[in-house]
């Protein structure tokens, strides 16, 4: 092999291979290139081991011309394995990557109880008329729920078939109270009028569960002491309430009634916004008017019970169901629909 042949083959192999690392398409074909080019019996290599067979002064321009070949290739080959590393591991990041413009599930939000939203719409009403929000146990005792309040020893309300007692080493009997007049004596005793409060909460009475009864079931009280309280008072309060509730138009009316607790005691009834007088309406049952609860002037036996003088002070209390509200409100025939917690039912409101 002359020195010229030598040269020609040292052009056709870089050809050769600067085509051939083109054309690799991953770093492992890239590799079986360099090993055939560089490898122990690759071509380059080979053709290096040649110089060996040519004189001295043929080497000395030969060799540097190889190793400048041999240079110019492992440079190449390491540039070519950079660039297809890089684009294997961005393929590899874009095959599991998250799609940023897909967009997100929408969130499954909570929502209030429709009791807690009725409650709160009364709640709402009677606190921009000044009263405060008050709360208590629903274990009771007897005083508070009973003796305080003028309910006789011997009223039928007090009996096992009426009120949940409960068995335990406590000195006083203890019951879950059947209303929150409980409250109401708590928030009295060692304060002194005027007061104002509200006290929404759940109460208890062993009643059959039925389409319009629960023996758990939620009311609001209301309870006004100060100087010179009248049943013009209860009235103008009550009208708010349901105008607030009902709308403009509403007017409520009296009748005559008992509570141990009051005196007078009466019914309330709110006209009927649902038949606009008509004859016919299911809501009211073409009466025209709806009952919404009871009040009254808090019985001067009450206020003696907490330590407030009847000659000074005079207040009037009112009490009303929320599920009966809330029925009417969202036009709910069920009581029960409200404890099942069926979401296809909470989700309504
Ligand atoms: C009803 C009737 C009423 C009261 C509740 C009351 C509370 C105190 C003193 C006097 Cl601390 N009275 N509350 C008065 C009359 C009626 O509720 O039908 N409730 C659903």
């Amino acid at each position: 092999m002359t020195p010229k042949d030598w040269q020609g083959k040292c052009s056709l192999v870089r050809e050769h291979f600067l085509s051939e690392a083109a054309k690799a398409a991953s770093a492992e074909a890239l590799e079986a290139v360099k090993v055939a080019c560089l490898g122990r019996k690759g071509e380059l290599t080979e053709l290096l081991k040649s110089l060996k067979d040519f004189s001295l002064e043929d080497k000395k321009t030969l060799g540097p011309l190889g190793n400048a070949l041999k240079q110019e290739l492992s440079a190449l080959f390491d540039a070519r394995e950079a660039a297809l590393k890089a684009s294997e591991l961005e393929a590899g990041l874009m095959a599991d990557a998250s799609d940023v413009t897909l967009p997100p599930y929408p969130f499954q939000r909570g929502r209030l109880h429709p009791l807690t939203l009725a409650t709160r719409r009364i709640a709402g009403i009677l606190e921009r008329l000044g009263f405060a929000w008050a709360d208590g146990p629903h274990v009771e005792t007897e005083r508070y729920n009973f003796d305080a309040l003028n309910i006789p020893q011997n009223h039928p309300a007090r009996a096992m078939q009426d009120t949940f007692y409960l068995n335990g080493p406590c000195r006083d009997k203890r019951l879950l109270r059947t209303h929150t007049s409980s409250v109401q004596i708590r928030y009295m005793e060692g304060r002194k009028p005027p007061l104002r409060i509200i006290s929404p909460g759940r109460v208890f009475r062993k009643d059959a569960l039925d389409a319009s009864h629960s023996p758990v079931f939620h009311q609001v009280e209301g309870l006004y002491v100060d100087k010179n309280v009248s049943m013009a008072d209860l009235k103008s309060t009550l009208t708010s309430l349901m105008r607030g509730l009902f709308g403009p138009k509403a007017r409520i009316r009296f009748r005559p009634s008992f509570f141990p607790f009051v005196e007078p005691g009466v019914e309330v009834d709110a006209t009927c916004s649902f038949c606009s007088g008509g004859a016919r309406c299911p809501v009211c049952k073409g009466t025209g008017w709806l009952e919404m609860g009871g009040a009254g002037m808090v019985h001067p036996n009450v206020l003696k019970a907490v330590d407030i003088d009847p000659e000074q002070w005079s207040g009037f209390a009112f009490g009303m169901g929320i599920e009966r509200l809330a029925m009417l409100d969202y036009g709910v025939n069920d009581i029960r629909a409200f404890y099942e917690n069926d979401v296809r039912v909470l989700r309504q409101f």
